[in-house]
């Protein structure tokens, strides 16, 4: 399983792989789909800085294919599913119905167990009958991941990202087995927030870990500067990165990756049109895509991902 960013206007280089799981591409949304080939295609409606880019997600030998919707592609070991569905009417709705899709495919291929999932819509503060769109959003992916949690299912690591424009995008990584959940002794783990962030906690674990052949691998959610719950220099940049990147240390220091530890993607999202301050050590040693989108709560400017990889390898082109 690799990660790497890749120009959208060089996207044709890749027509011949036959292990891409999935490619995301990053832009404005509109114009053509520029990718051609069988693997899963999604776009997602967030600007990056410099020209459109696209996130390739590889793997072993893949099978592509499409069913209720979802575009899948799996090896093996790893299955990468995207839907997207329409995002004007309640976005509650959306979360059951793209969820719901997704977790049938996963389930029927034989990958139930939901790694990360990253999730883009549309006017994300906006109000739907008296709730903000991202805690109406906090419903509905509830109410989708009720049966998947019944079961023993475990949250997966998450980032959900505020859109000008399109459709509630979802698309996530999954496997035949379970990870391990990470969570950060620095914040409450989401899912407990308390309901003054909304009548729904949001579900996801702050980190999940994976074992594979190839050593292990850290998924780091969307980490913003939220301490305890609560957020922390509203509207400062270099505040928050500076509680954000002490959140993603301590999450590392947690996850036992070992002494060989490597970042090997970062994605930054930042709200507006702020400057980004340079990346602390060692965050700062892997390739970095830097999009323009609204973090869920308004005060957050800036929210980091990562991958992390330890005890072992991590591959890198
Ligand atoms: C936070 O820590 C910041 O709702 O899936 C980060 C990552 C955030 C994922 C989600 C939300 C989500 O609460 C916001």
């Amino acid at each position: 399983m690799r990660i790497f960013y890749h120009p959208t206007e060089r996207l044709a280089e890749l027509l011949d792989r036959h292990d891409l799981l999935g490619i995301v591409g990053y832009g404005d949304g509109q114009g053509a789909c520029p990718w051609q080939g069988r693997a899963p295609y999604q776009a997602v409606a967030l600007a990056p800085q410099g020209p459109p880019v696209c996130e390739v997600i590889t793997g072993g030998v893949a099978e592509a294919g499409m069913r209720h919707g979802v575009r899948y592609a799996h090896d093996g070991e790893w299955l990468f599913a995207a839907v997207a569905v329409g995002a004007k009417g309640s976005i509650a709705a959306g979360a059951v119905d793209a969820y719901g899709r997704i977790l049938r495919v996963a389930e029927e291929e034989g990958y139930g167990c939901l790694i990360r999932a990253w999730q883009y819509f549309p006017d994300i503060h906006a109000a739907d009958e008296g709730l903000e769109r991202y805690r109406q959003f906090n419903r509905g992916r509830h109410r989708a991941l009720e049966g998947y949690l019944a079961r023993g299912g475990i949250r997966p690591a998450a980032s959900c990202i505020g859109t000008r424009s399109g459709d509630l995008s979802v698309h996530v990584l999954a496997r035949r087995v379970p990870g391990a959940a990470i969570e950060n002794p620095r914040q409450v783990s989401a899912y407990r927030y308390p309901d003054t962030y909304g009548p729904r906690a949001p579900d996801f674990v702050r980190a999940m870990k994976v074992a594979s052949e190839e050593g292990a691998s850290l998924w780091i959610s969307g980490t913003a500067a939220i301490v305890g719950h609560e957020s922390r220099g509203p509207g400062d940049m270099e505040a928050q990165m500076a509680e954000t990147f002490a959140n993603l240390d301590a999450l590392v220091a947690c996850a036992d990756l070992g002494g060989d530890r490597r970042v090997v993607a970062t994605k930054i999202y930042i709200r507006g049109d702020g400057a980004l301050p340079p990346l602390p050590d060692p965050w700062n040693a892997a390739p970095a895509l830097v999009v323009r989108g609204d973090i869920c709560r308004p005060e957050l400017v800036v929210e980091v991902e990562a991958v992390v990889t330890g005890g072992g390898h991590g591959r890198t082109e």
